[in-house]
């Protein structure tokens, strides 16, 4: 075991409930009647990636929606995105989300025995450095080997592209990585990558199906590296 690979919503730190109220806060500052619930956002976390999401809600909303010349729909989600991003962004910033427990542990534990760290998300890379730099602090970047995220992986989880970058750019094969998810979705990308993943659900994905997983444990705080030495070994040949 070589590295670990971490991704960021969710599994870090619990952040949809700020994504919501960011995704209503761009609604409300563009004038639209759209207001997501907290359940109706739970299951529109089916679809992956802030954008994505937002464009599978207007089509729901409007069955009619096509593309029209210049590409004005997708403007439209971009510019809402946008705003959406700077919203989050300020949240993290002004500590609206702190790391889920025993994350901060495992990294330090994992990074003193030598082992790489990374960053396999969906997220854009603005919402990562508000979240670690808070955390972690202002050189967060260089405990990280590689960074997968919405700028370099562009085709969104279950799709294993972010994996597999990571693991490109770390020049590591799969079998030498542990992956940690919270969702299906996230679960369904690693598993196309090869990767071994532990799971650490949550109220937004506790009745998600994990069915390949290396282990569902409620969080990290009783997770050490000697436990995934011994998890990653056993399903070795
Ligand atoms: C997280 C996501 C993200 C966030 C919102 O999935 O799907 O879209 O909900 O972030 P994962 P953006 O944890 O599997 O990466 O709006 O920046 O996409
Ligand atoms: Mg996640």
């Amino acid at each position: 075991m070589k590295a670990l690979i971490f991704d960021v919503d969710g599994t870090l730190a619990d952040t949809e409930a700020v994504h919501l109220r960011a995704f209503n806060q761009a609604f409300e500052q563009e004038g639209l009647d759209w207001h997501w619930t907290l359940a109706q956002y739970t299951e529109l976390l089916a679809i992956s990636g802030g954008k994505e999401r937002m464009l599978h809600f207007w089509r729901q909303v409007n069955p009619d929606l096509t593309e029209v010349g210049g590409g004005a729909v997708q403007a439209t989600i971009d510019h809402l995105h946008e705003i959406k991003t700077a919203f989050y962004e300020d949240a993290v910033n002004q500590g609206a989300v702190s790391l889920r427990p025993g994350v901060l542990a495992l990294m330090s534990e994992a990074r003193a025995a030598g082992l790489q760290l990374a960053i396999a998300t969906t997220t854009s890379p603005v919402n990562i450095a508000a979240l670690l730099r808070g955390a972690i602090g202002p050189d967060w970047r260089s405990h990280f080997l590689a960074v997968g995220d919405a700028s370099n992986a562009p085709i969104k989880k279950p799709h294993p592209q972010v994996y597999l970058k990571v693991l490109a750019d770390m020049a590591l094969p799969a079998r030498d990585c542990v992956a940690f998810e919270d969702s299906a979705n996230g679960l369904q990308a690693a598993m196309a990558a090869g990767l071994s993943t532990v799971i650490t659900p949550n109220d937004f994905t506790a009745h998600h199906a994990f069915q390949g997983a290396l282990r569902v444990v409620p969080d990290l705080s009783a997770v050490k590296l000697a436990h995934l030495r011994e998890w990653h070994a056993a399903v070795q040949h």
